[in-house]
């Protein structure tokens, strides 16, 4: 299981939060998912054989939110 924090633009409150959340948990191949509100990242547990950071960070990108490096 790979374990990588991403940091995000844009989001304003707990809606926003879990927006992300529910967005990143859809993708296929994500184990675990925690969106820090206070910090503006998500910390992603996922199955690198599954999936990738890209897709992940995609999935937040079409949820309407901007991925920082
Ligand atoms: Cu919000």
């Amino acid at each position: 299981m790979t374990q990588e924090v991403i940091n995000i633009k844009g989001m304003m409150c707990g809606h926003c939060q879990a927006t992300v959340e529910k967005a990143i948990k859809a993708v296929k191949g994500v184990k675990n998912v925690k969106v820090d509100l206070g910090n503006k990242n998500a910390t992603v547990e996922y199955d690198s054989s599954i999936t990738d950071i890209n897709k992940i960070k995609k999935a937040v990108t079409d949820a309407g939110y901007e991925v920082v490096a």
